[in-house]
């Protein structure tokens, strides 16, 4: 199984590369910040408490988002791999996806770890907020806010994986398809 954990900032182009990805190599995607979007979207007791937490960008708590990954490992036994976009984003993630990928029998193959520059990335999400109707994107303070809640929270995963031989860096500037590609030709050494 080929078990991918897509990395990186918000606006690093997580989301957009996913989706090359599960095309190319036939992946599941798990994707927790569309998860809980649609729990918003339909209204949900946990979509209006993650909901607050997203809107200041800030991270919704671990046992939310491990629940999330959990019930939909358990949905999907029989597949080739999955492609984990957007999670883990802490520590205690990360340490709860290996716990339930070794019940599982199969470990995290890589991390691709996208890098963009803070310019780059205040560009992108400012010019998504002006389509997507997301809240976390039209204020550059939230944005800001997500970009320190990374450099905080998330970013220490780089040394978690490294320690296991699984932090790949990939340069998250340039053309959707030349970071495509470079992300292809990473994942086929895999
Ligand atoms: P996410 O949904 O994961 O959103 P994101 O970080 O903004 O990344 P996304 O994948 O959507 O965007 P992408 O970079 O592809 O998280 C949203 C919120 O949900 C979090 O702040 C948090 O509150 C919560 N959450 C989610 N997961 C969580 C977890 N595990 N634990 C706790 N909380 C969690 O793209 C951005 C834009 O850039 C797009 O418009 C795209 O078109 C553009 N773009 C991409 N590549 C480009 C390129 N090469 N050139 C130019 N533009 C590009």
């Amino acid at each position: 199984m080929l078990n991918l954990i897509l990395f990186g900032p918000p606006g690093a182009g997580k989301g957009t590369q996913a989706e090359y990805l599960i095309e190319k190599f036939g992946l599941i995607h798990l994707s927790t910040g569309d998860l809980l979007r649609s729990e918003i979207a339909a209204g949900t007791p946990l979509g209006l408490e993650a909901k607050k937490n997203m809107d200041k960008g800030e991270l919704v708590p671990d046992e939310v988002v491990i629940g999330m990954i959990k019930n939909k490992l358990d949905a999907n036994k029989q597949v080739k791999g999955f492609i984990f976009d957007g999670f883990p984003r802490t520590v205690e993630q990360a340490g709860a996806l290996d716990k339930l990928l070794e019940e599982n029998g199969t470990p995290v193959s890589g991390m691709l770890s996208l890098e963009v520059e803070k310019k780059e990335l205040i560009a992108r999400l400012l010019s998504r907020g002006k389509t997507s109707g997301r809240s976390d994107d039209q204020d550059e303070s939230i944005i800001e806010n997500r970009i320190q809640v990374y450099n905080e929270k998330t970013s220490p995963l780089k040394r978690y994986y490294t320690a296991q031989k699984k932090h790949f860096c990939i340069n998250g500037m340039g053309s959707v398809e030349d970071i495509a590609s470079r992300l292809e030709t990473t994942v086929g050494k895999l």
